[in-house]
């Protein structure tokens, strides 16, 4: 037995800080958080896994927190993964320190991490679902993820979780109109957050029109809330919780699930395939050679992929 497998099997037990060792073995890709996810992943599946994304200041950190507070007074458990779009914090450290989450990270039953996304377009970490599944694995009811709404990223919060929230504020630049398209697609629960703003009624019965205009089965429910002053955070719960019961009762959980593994195998291959080329043409000098051609107009870019796949 390997010091990986021992540290799986602690893990496994409720072991928080073999837990934390290997979040970050999975973190940095390394051949035992490697190993670990391989255990792991079989073990995974039961938490209801929850993405909340939106614009910056949205109040995601804190709707993330409220959110928590609330789940733990419904005796759940909670992973909470905070992503940050560049600093490498130490656990904890973001949400701890920005938003004062201490009474979340004192509790034995919340386990917070925060990630950067190390300069990956989609606004998640690389290994963020290798992060969910361990949190999963743990035994955790809930693992909430936050992430930067930096448009394309809403996508890969999709392809992660069984329910995406995307929390919207009024005036501050979420204009109804323009949003339509990607986040409503992808937006199991809507949150207008901030509604002790201005214009947050208004907001909301737009949104509202928008919804009730879109074809579908399932209307998406929005719901109000000012996370910073704790309201509305029940029904949120609620519509969570309405969410999860209906992807398990209506089978798109399932499908849902098969959607996401082919998005994961995909992409992790997709990654595997791009690091082989870089690494053997890198070296021997063949892309960039490559390059250098299509930048004098020589040779074109789709020739130029062809070539270097072809080889
Ligand atoms: N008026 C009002 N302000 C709020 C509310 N919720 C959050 N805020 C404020 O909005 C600001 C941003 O809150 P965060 O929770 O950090 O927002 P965020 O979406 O996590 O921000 P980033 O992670 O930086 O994108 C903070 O100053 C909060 O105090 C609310 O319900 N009403
Ligand atoms: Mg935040």
């Amino acid at each position: 037995v390997t010091d990986v497998d021992a540290a799986v099997e602690r893990l496994l037990q409720g072991n928080r800080r073999a837990l934390g060792r290997i979040l970050t073995q999975i973190e940095n890709d390394t051949p035992s958080g490697r190993r670990a996810l391989s255990q792991l992943y079989p073990r995974s599946g039961n938490a209801h896994t929850i993405g909340l994304t939106g614009s910056a200041g949205s109040g995601k950190s804190t709707l993330t927190g409220a959110l928590a507070r609330e789940f733990r007074r419904r005796g759940k458990t909670l992973g909470i993964v905070a992503i940050d779009p560049t600093s490498p914090f130490s656990q904890g450290a973001l949400l701890g320190d920005r938003i004062r989450m201490h009474d979340l990270t004192s509790d034995q039953h919340v386990f917070l991490r925060s990630m950067a996304t190390r300069g990956n377009l989609g606004g998640l970490a690389p290994s963020t679902a290798g992060v969910v599944t361990a949190l999963d694995a743990f035994g955790k009811d809930v693992v909430l993820v936050e992430t930067v709404g930096a448009g394309q990223d809403e996508v890969e919060v999709a392809a992660m979780a069984d329910t995406t929230v995307v929390v919207l504020t009024p005036g501050a630049g979420d204009d109804v109109q323009a949003m339509k398209a990607g986040i409503m697609e992808i937006a199991d629960v809507l949150v207008v957050n901030k509604c002790d703003l201005p214009n947050a009624d208004l907001f909301a019965r737009q949104l509202a029109a928008i919804i009730d205009a879109a074809p579908g089965e399932r209307k998406t429910p929005i719901i109000r809330t000012a996370s910073a002053l704790n309201e509305g955070i029940g029904e949120l719960c609620a519509a969570l919780d309405e969410h999860r019961a209906y992807i398990e009762q209506s089978g798109v959980r399932e499908s849902h699930r098969r959607e996401q593994a082919r998005h994961q195998v995909l992409a992790l291959a997709r990654q595997r395939l791009i690091d082989r080329l870089v690494v053997t043409h890198g070296k021997d000098g063949r892309i960039d050679e490559l390059v250098e051609r299509v930048a004098s107009r020589a040779l074109d870019p789709h020739s130029a992929a062809d070539e270097l796949i072809s080889e």
